[in-house]
């Protein structure tokens, strides 16, 4: 059994990552940094996706000597020029929670009319191994920012992005549903074109 570590501390994240790398790859152990809880919380200051995936994702190869996958992701809404992006878990300010993010998103967007409500998730996910190779995969979703919360599954932002096609908040998907239209279901199904090279050269 090789280890994988995934580099969040998103039980979220985590939830969604496990299932989709569990099935793809079932010889693979997955853990999380709660099985590492002497490693401290990694500073995110880069100013891109790419870059905070990187930063995560190297400081935990390096802390744990395994292959650790991170993503940076977050919600790019074209009303507020691509805002909160990079900076969307911490939204709502120092003591911010899913909540108070999307109450503040919607109360920002509340003159917005829904034809002009469009955002997308991104995801860029970077897996690193102890020997520096790496590999870099990106995902988005195309959706639209609701007037009020529908939904109670995910987290984050789910509650306020509405499919069009599945005509659901992503919060009203199951977690199979959301992980086959998700930026991070995209940015993982890229990744693991490329692993097996990936996998061998670690
Ligand atoms: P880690 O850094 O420990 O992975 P985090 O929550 O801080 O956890 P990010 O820095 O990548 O993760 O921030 C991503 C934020 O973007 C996340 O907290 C949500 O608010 C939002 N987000 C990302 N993916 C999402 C999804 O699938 N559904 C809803 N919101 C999402």
């Amino acid at each position: 059994m090789r280890t994988i570590v995934l580099a969040t501390g998103n039980q979220g994240k985590i939830k969604e990552f496990a299932t989709m790398f569990g099935r793809l790859m079932p010889d693979v152990t997955v853990l999380g940094l709660k099985d590492f809880p002497e490693i401290e919380e990694i500073p995110e200051t880069g100013t891109t996706f790419e870059e905070n995936s990187r930063i995560k994702a190297m400081a935990v190869a390096k802390a744990t000597g395994h292959v650790a996958v991170a993503d940076d992701s977050g919600l790019m809404v074209d009303a507020l020029d691509g805002q909160p992006g990079v900076y969307s878990a911490r939204y709502s300010g120092e003591h911010a929670t899913d909540e108070k993010n999307y109450l503040k998103l919607l109360e920002e967007m509340h003159n917005v009319p829904m034809i002009h409500r469009t955002a997308r998730f991104i995801c860029v996910i970077t897996a690193y191994a102890p020997n520096g190779e790496s590999l870099v995969a990106r995902g988005s979703w195309e959706g639209r920012i609701t007037s009020a919360p529908l939904g109670n599954h995910g987290f984050g932002y789910d509650p306020v992005f509405w499919d069009d096609e599945a005509e659901k908040t992503a919060a009203q998907m199951n977690a199979d549903t959301k992980n086959s239209h998700s930026h991070r279901g995209n940015a993982l199904k890229s990744l693991l074109e490329d692993w097996p090279v990936f996998w061998e050269r670690v």
